[in-house]
């Protein structure tokens, strides 16, 4: 749906014609604004009309099939707003790639497929609640109304969890269509694809569901030396991250900075950030906004710059003593780099 996109055209083009990352340098705020927040869509963005939307509650998992108008959604349950970052697992691939002298597959995405909103909407458990839950319901799978039916099912308990909301508004505005109207699920520090866009069913199951998204896409696949499977696990939270506020490669005049930049943990809460420039100590960023789980930190460091070419790395510490590695190993699909970023950035001389 063209017509209604309100992109920025500074956007990161993938090259896939449906996704778009956002520009590290662009960001200023906690909050990326609506037109700079990042898309990452399988199929194009389905033309739905509210009026007649609805979303529907089934599943041998509820007592009673329940379904929902636009109406109901805005306007009969308690109504929630939390800020929370999304993430998509194959963040940073092109880089990955790069570190592991490997093309990945998938969408191209540099360093742009991360961005973070204030959500407002429902609890999910708010509208599960009138359906009936069995006692022996064990996943809750919402599923989208584009061309590929998205889905893709969530234990009960982060189904249930206080801060997993179907959204309807992004940032103080209707939900735009490209990240989900009429409603979307947000789901706090879980990897994007959790977090289902144009909702329009939500099965509740008593058995384990198996779809696309949790057997092909967004599961690690490693291999051994001989190129068969090793392994497959489905991906929950996303990688622990940094990113700098800075153009890749960056290009600055000589002189005193302040370098700003971000760090996500998923589920979890960034402790500690440090920065290293080219072959100097470790030293600690200051933590500007602290973040919470489920959103991402502030981070910034001053740097007096001199000329020539540097290179500026971040690592992050969460509260469950993660430190981001130097290196991570290769899955096939791409997904989850956590790696230490050397950021290139080129000083001039100042002449
Ligand atoms: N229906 C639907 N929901 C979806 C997707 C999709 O392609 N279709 N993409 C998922 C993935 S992989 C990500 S990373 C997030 C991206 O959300 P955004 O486009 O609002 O940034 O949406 C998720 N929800
Ligand atoms: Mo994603």
């Amino acid at each position: 749906m063209a017509s209604s996109r309100i992109l920025h055209p500074d956007m990161e083009d993938t090259g896939s014609g449906l996704d778009y990352g956002t520009r590290p340098e662009t960001l200023l705020g906690d909050i990326t604004p609506n037109h700079r927040f990042f898309i990452r869509s399988h199929a194009p963005t389905p033309e739905i009309d509210p009026g007649t939307w609805e979303l529907r509650v089934e599943g041998d998992g509820v007592r009673r099939a329940t379904s929902y108008s636009y109406t109901d959604i805005r306007g009969a349950f308690p109504v929630v707003s939390v800020t929370r970052t999304i993430e998509c697992a194959g963040n940073r691939r092109v880089l990955f790639g790069k570190e592991v002298g490997q093309d990945f597959e998938g969408t191209q995405w540099g360093r742009g497929a991360i961005s973070t909103a204030e959500w407002t909407g429902v609890r999910l458990r708010d509208l599960l609640e009138p359906a009936g839950l069995t006692d022996a319901a064990v996943e809750v799978m919402p599923e989208a109304l584009d061309a590929i039916r998205a889905r893709r099912p969530l234990p009960l308990a982060k189904a249930l969890a206080d801060d997993t909301i179907v959204a309807f508004a992004m940032n103080g505005e209707e939900l735009p269509p490209d990240h989900g109207f009429p409603a979307r699920l947000v789901v706090t520090g879980w990897l994007g694809a959790a977090s289902i866009k144009w909702l329009g069913r939500i099965e509740v199951s008593e058995h384990a569901l198996h779809v696309p998204w949790n057997t092909e896409d967004y599961v690690l696949i490693t291999e051994n030396r001989d190129g068969a499977a090793a392994s497959t696990s489905v991906i929950t939270e996303p990688a622990l991250s940094t990113l700098v506020e800075l153009a890749w490669p960056a290009h600055l005049q000589p002189g005193p900075h302040v370098i700003r930049g971000r760090a996500f943990a998923g589920e979890a809460r960034i402790t500690m950030v440090e920065t290293r420039i080219d072959d100097g100590p470790w030293v600690a960023a200051d933590i500007t906004s602290p973040g919470a789980p489920g959103v991402w930190a502030r981070w910034q460091i001053r740097w007096n710059a001199d000329p020539g070419d540097h290179v500026l790395r971040v690592r992050a510490t969460d509260d469950r003593g993660r430190r981001q590695p130097e290196s991570t190993p290769p899955n096939v699909l791409g997904y989850m780099h956590e790696s230490v970023l050397a950021h290139p950035i080129t000083v001039d001389d100042g002449s």
